[in-house]
């Protein structure tokens, strides 16, 4: 029988940098009382991203909800977006934070991610965009995805909270869509404590995008609506150190990757769900509960015993949500590929500190729990 392990294993860790590199950045903070506002850690920081994500449109925000919420309004979005129910609430309460109505749309069951040939079948006259999530890193169907919104004339959000600097056969994926959001919140590969960032493809964005998260002031005036959406400097120092560690660390999760695939090969009943992803974010794997013989929810609660705490992303599914209730493409019957993922999927710990010796016991764990 497996032994617990000692300490708590916990769905991920936070990549920190080692207090000295950290300390001497906060010095240069203090030695310039200049603490937010577009200051020198965030203009580097700026720039070192657009540098890692490819891309030469990119703005800074204190969190991905806010980017997503206000990379909408930038969008000038309304009426209809259509969308996935099996992401984290953020996505769906950007619409709502922008009076837009989420029209739910099935997911492809290999994926995960907004069945794209179910799209064209949900479009009405008031549709004015598609926001799609690229769920545990896996890519979004891009390619179908462009086609119907040209079609259409429909933009193109995607939520790439789980993609930070992950590619699509080698494209770098901010290419895609008008628009991508990522979220540096504590738990993503690449943190800031809090944090987030948009990328785009229309120039003309930037001004607007830097207006609102700064309440629409520019230079004393105020040219619109905004509010306060600034990623700090103490974020942006963090964030600067983190990011030189953002490539071993994505080494290390490779690694365990593969010790879990390989134990996860040999347990009938259990597949993973981010098999082809690069971004590292998450490992997600689904559980058959006739083939393995227990739930999802049972294996979740039993890993407990073991000092295991594994998450059941994105338990509940957003169109559950008592306030959707009248929403027709909220109905289970419209979501099946979605209703039973969000029974069978579980995230697993990973992160660069757990060792692979503690992966393999976990891939373990789960042979002895199935006898
Ligand atoms: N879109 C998508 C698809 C998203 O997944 C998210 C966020 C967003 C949009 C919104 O982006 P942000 O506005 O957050 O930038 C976490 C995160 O708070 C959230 O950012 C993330 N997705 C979501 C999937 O997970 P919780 O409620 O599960 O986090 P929590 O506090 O339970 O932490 C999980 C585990 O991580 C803990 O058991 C231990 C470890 N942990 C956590 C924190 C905060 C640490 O070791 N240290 C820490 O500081 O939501």
């Amino acid at each position: 029988m497996q032994a617990p392990f000692r300490e708590p294993i916990y769905v991920t860790r936070p990549l920190l940098p080692s207090i000295s590199k950290v300390s001497k950045r906060l010095e240069e903070i203090w030695a310039s009382k200049w603490l937010t506002n577009n200051g020198p850690q965030h203009e580097q920081l700026e720039a070192h991203l657009k540098e890692y994500l490819h891309t030469d449109k990119l703005v800074l925000f204190n969190n991905g909800t806010l980017a997503l919420i206000l990379g909408i309004k930038a969008l000038s979005l309304k009426g209809e977006v259509i969308t996935t129910p099996f992401t984290f609430p953020a996505t769906v309460e950007a619409l709502d934070w922008n009076r837009i109505k989420p029209v739910f749309c099935d997911i492809n069951p290999n994926d995960l991610t907004i069945d794209a040939t179910k799209i064209e079948g949900l479009i009405s006259e008031r549709t004015t965009a598609i926001l799609g999530v690229h769920v545990f890193g896996n890519p979004c169907n891009v390619g179908l995805i462009d086609e119907i919104a040209s079609k259409y004339k429909l933009k193109v959000i995607y939520d790439g909270a789980h993609s930070f600097g992950s590619k699509i056969n080698g494209v770098p994926i901010s290419t895609y869509g008008d628009m991508t959001m990522y979220s540096f919140h504590a738990t993503k590969l690449f943190n800031t404590v809090e944090g987030g960032a948009l990328s785009f493809k229309d120039p003309a964005l930037e001004y607007q995008l830097k207006l609102l998260k700064n309440f629409g002031i520019d230079n004393e005036e105020v040219y619109l609506s905004g509010m306060n959406a600034k990623m700090n400097e103490l974020q942006s120092a963090i964030g600067l150190e983190v990011l030189k560690e953002v490539e071993a660390e994505r080494e290390k999760r490779q690694r365990l990757k593969k010790v879990y695939e390989q134990q996860f090969s040999e347990i009938p009943g259990v597949s993973v769900v981010n098999k082809d992803s690069n971004s590292f974010q998450y490992f997600a794997i689904r559980i058959n509960e006739k083939e393995f013989g227990k739930s999802r929810d049972w294996v979740n609660e039993k890993l407990k015993e073991y000092n295991v705490f594994t998450r059941r992303y994105f338990y509940p599914l957003c169109s559950s949500f008592d306030w959707y209730a009248d929403l027709e493409s909220a109905r289970p019957e419209n979501l099946q590929a979605a209703n039973i993922a969000v029974k069978e999927v579980l995230s697993l710990p990973f992160y660069g500190d757990l060792d692979l010796d503690s992966a393999w016991r976990i891939g373990e764990i789960f042979k002895e729990i199935n006898s």
